[in-house]
């Protein structure tokens, strides 16, 4: 029998880990798309389900031994479909690309059309991304935000009625406003295409009841399970019970082999978690947190991508503060406060080195900021920028960061 823990046998690798974990405890974390799972979540996470190879459906596998991964499949399900109210729920996806891909070889022929965001804009790769190998199967039309950096619902309808998509794609990766939904799909039933929404980001704000719930109205959504839905990496998708045999069947075995029952058991708890009232709250402070943000951001003359933010993220755009993307993302990590560089719509710069960076509230909500600590946050990563080039500086900021961490602390010691 084994005998041997991590500790004893692999100090290396427990020592990384425990250094990525003071890197988490002792920073800011204001990726948009990160956040701090629970113990339990991350109890289900490295249980003995890693064990079990389950190919196919609950009920339905190809493999013996499977009826304890059911009820955690069947669990995992149910609780999906009561937080977003969705007719069928497909939780084996390994990921938000993989959810994606799946749609598409679902419900496209190679050369169909889909009508998603460009990325500059606020999309997301797997929406038609020229790099990506859908791209070179399916054919992407990129719409973008207009001047005032909203949607133009009258120019996307213009391009669904010229170029009539048999998807329409909505759900962003760095656009920060609601989404009408209900119009949307207005625009689709005229042209007759099918709605598709990626919510990964905002999923954790629509089971909290903040923002609008594209699940009964579209006809497939898809999410990631680890943004603002505070769960373990992974995919998910929800669709009509119309279209639930297209989607199982291009997930498994169309795309994936055996799922990863682990993960899908910390998607179930996760998701009882998003159903607890305290998740409603938590919903409601990113959004609260991310206004102070806005606030604040636009007082220092700061140029806020999309006028400002509806949701849980930021998208600034720093070239009036004479430094790149590239360089406020290195100086802020010296300063201790995590973010990202990101284009800009129709960034002249290049992703490598953009003119903006992308940042959120969920994870820092997580920990238990509130406005305090936000207006906090913002002068230092304030401070940062403009001194972006002053080492004491940004070891004097990382210094007070680290004070304030120290009243908000995430795990037990390792
Ligand atoms: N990488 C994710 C993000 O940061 O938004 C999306 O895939």
């Amino acid at each position: 029998m084994y005998k041997h823990s991590l500790k004893d046998f692999d100090p290396d690798i427990l020592n990384i880990i425990k250094k990525e974990q003071k890197r988490q405890e002792e920073g800011l974390e204001m990726i948009p798309s990160e956040n701090f799972v629970s113990p339990a979540v991350l109890e289900a996470l490295g249980s003995v389900l890693t064990n079990k190879y389950s190919e196919g459906y609950v009920g339905k596998r190809y493999y013996g031994g499977c009826e304890f991964v059911d009820e955690v499949e069947t669990l995992a399900i149910e609780r999906a479909k009561k937080i977003f109210g969705a007719e069928h729920v497909n939780v084996q996806p390994l990921s938000g690309a993989p959810a994606n891909i799946a749609v598409y070889f679902a419900l496209l022929k190679p050369g169909d059309i889909v009508l998603g965001m460009d990325l500059s804009h606020g999309g997301h790769l797997t929406h038609g991304h020229p790099v990506t190998s859908m791209a070179k199967i399916f054919n992407f039309i990129r719409y973008k935000t207009d001047a005032n950096g909203k949607i133009d619902l009258d120019n996307l309808r213009a391009m669904a009625l010229e170029h009539k998509p048999k998807i329409i794609l909505v759900g962003y990766s760095a656009y920060s406003r609601e989404i009408e939904y209900e119009k949307i799909k207005n625009i689709a039933d005229e042209v007759g295409a099918i709605t598709m929404a990626d919510i990964a980001h905002i999923a954790g704000l629509i089971a909290g009841g903040v923002m609008n719930n594209p699940v009964p109205i579209f006809d497939v959504v898809t999410t990631t399970t680890h943004k603002t839905l505070r769960g373990p990496r992974g995919g998910m998708i929800m669709c009509k019970a119309k279209l639930a045999k297209a989607i199982d069947k291009a997930v498994f075995p169309g795309l994936q082999g055996g799922p990863h029952e682990n993960n899908i058991a910390a998607k179930a708890v996760a998701f009882k978690e998003a159903l607890e009232p305290e998740f409603k709250e938590y919903a409601k402070q990113i959004v609260a947190n991310a206004k102070i943000l806005e606030t604040e951001f636009l007082k220092m003359d700061y140029k806020l991508c999309f006028g400002g933010t509806e949701n849980h993220l930021l998208l600034i755009d720093i070239s009036n503060k004479g430094l790149s993307g590239k360089e406020a993302e290195t100086a802020l990590d010296k300063a201790g406060i995590t973010t990202n560089k990101n284009m800009i719509p129709d960034d002249p710069r290049s992703p490598m080195d953009p003119s903006g960076i992308r940042l959120g509230t969920p994870a820092l909500t997580t920990r238990g900021f509130k406005e305090n600590e936000m207006l906090q946050v913002a002068k230092w990563i304030d401070e940062a920028i403009m001194n972006w080039k002053d080492k004491t500086k940004l070891d004097d900021i990382r210094a007070q960061v680290l004070e304030l961490t120290k009243k908000f602390p995430l795990y037990p010691t390792l």
